[in-house]
């Protein structure tokens, strides 16, 4: 029986054929990908017609978040360059997975990140992975600006989605969904804030579609945090606010590429308001046993609003008249223990007392 050699299981190993890699590209790798495709009987049914509903939970991937599948990417491509150091801006997710993939590569790793709105777990990952951190007094939009000029110089590769590598490693998503469900889905849903992942995981639809390995491709249907919403207002927000930090963005990089996505898909962009979000945090841990982080959680509390929603017709609903037996997958990009403030701060957790004993503690649970 073959076996995949135990150094190299990740994205670009799996998808090497369709990647642009050669055999002199150094892979710099932590095995990220292979995310697990969770089918969610309530999710179903609350669909109704015959539906299917798939969580691809990219929370499980080396760092946390589906970054590390562009950060395998942009990094080797930057080791193969000779690069020796990397800078990126960030709402928390990205500057884990460069630090981590820096690290890996033997390159310095520095994060730009706007002051005080990173979730602590973010920034935990940031130091702990070993990268120069540096909080600046601006928004990621201001970060990513910085970044952009800083690049300009030969001394840093920036790992923005801005690299198109980024985008090469997260459109590996799309091919294991293809994959395992044998097809493209009918819709796919996921969050949006600066928009590289909307963008990557068309291309790897289109590509896959392309080469004869689906029939169809997915209506791309995105969500945006209302106070963070640029795309679905067509309007840059100068001040983003949203409890979802990872998508606290209001001039999104890969804004035209997102809506050529949703126009080419038959798709849409559509908002969440942050109630909706946390709403859809708890339901999916409670119901499916998934714990995500906000950001992640525009696409389940999308879907919910599209179920409850009774405009119609609507024009940017992606439910509402689908066939009957349409396959849907929602994409949640990270994991729920970056963000343990988020639901920790707007819902009591408190545990029930009681004394050390066995009697205490069946007598506290009523029994
Ligand atoms: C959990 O880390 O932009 O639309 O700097 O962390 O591809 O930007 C994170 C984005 C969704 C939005 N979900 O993806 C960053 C950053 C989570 C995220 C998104 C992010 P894009």
């Amino acid at each position: 029986m073959f076996r995949q050699p135990l150094h190299d299981r990740g994205v670009i190993s799996r998808y090497r054929s369709f990647l642009p890699v050669n055999d002199t590209t150094p892979v710099v790798s932590l095995n990220e990908g292979s995310t697990p495709l969770i089918h969610s009987a309530k999710l179903s049914a609350l669909t109704g017609r015959g539906c299917e509903v798939f969580i691809k939970y990219e929370g499980l991937n080396p760092t946390g978040s589906f970054k590390d599948r562009g950060m395998t990417m942009a990094m080797s491509k930057a080791a193969e360059a000779g690069k020796k150091a990397v800078i990126c801006a960030s709402t928390g997710n990205t500057s884990a997975a460069a630090a981590a993939y820096a690290t890996r590569a033997g390159m310095e790793c520095v994060v730009l990140l706007p002051a005080g709105k990173i979730s602590a777990g973010k920034l935990a990952q940031a130091f702990v992975y070993g990268s120069k951190v540096i909080a600046i007094d601006g928004n990621f939009d201001d970060a990513l600006d910085l970044v952009r000029k800083i690049g300009e110089r030969d001394d840093f590769e920036v790992v923005n989605s801005i690299n198109p590598f980024r985008i090469e490693g997260q459109k590996t998503a799309s091919f294991e969904i293809i994959d395992e469900l044998g097809d493209a889905p009918d819709i796919h849903i996921l969050p949006v804030g600066n928009a590289g992942n909307i963008t990557a995981y068309w291309k790897g639809y289109e590509e896959y579609a392309a080469m004869g390995k689906a029939t169809k491709k997915p209506r791309m249907t995105g969500f945006q945090a209302a106070g963070s919403a640029p795309i679905f207002y067509n309007k840059v927000v100068e001040h983003p606010e949203t409890v979802a930090t990872a998508i606290r963005i209001g001039n999104p990089a890969s804004w035209d590429q997102a809506k050529a996505a949703i126009r080419d898909s038959k798709g849409s962009i559509d908002i969440v308001t942050d109630q909706e979000i946390l709403d859809a945090q708890a339901w999916l841990a409670a119901n499916e046993g998934i714990f995500i982080e906000p950001g992640s959680a525009a696409s389940v509390a999308g879907l919910l609003k599209c179920l409850d929603c009774h405009r119609e017709p609507c024009a940017t609903c992606p439910v509402r008249g689908i066939p009957e037996g349409s396959t849907l997958v929602l994409t949640v990009t990270g994991h729920g223990l970056k963000d343990i403030d988020a639901p920790l701060k707007h819902r009591s957790f408190a545990p029930l007392q009681a004394a050390n004993s066995m009697e205490a503690v069946l007598h506290t649970l009523g029994y």
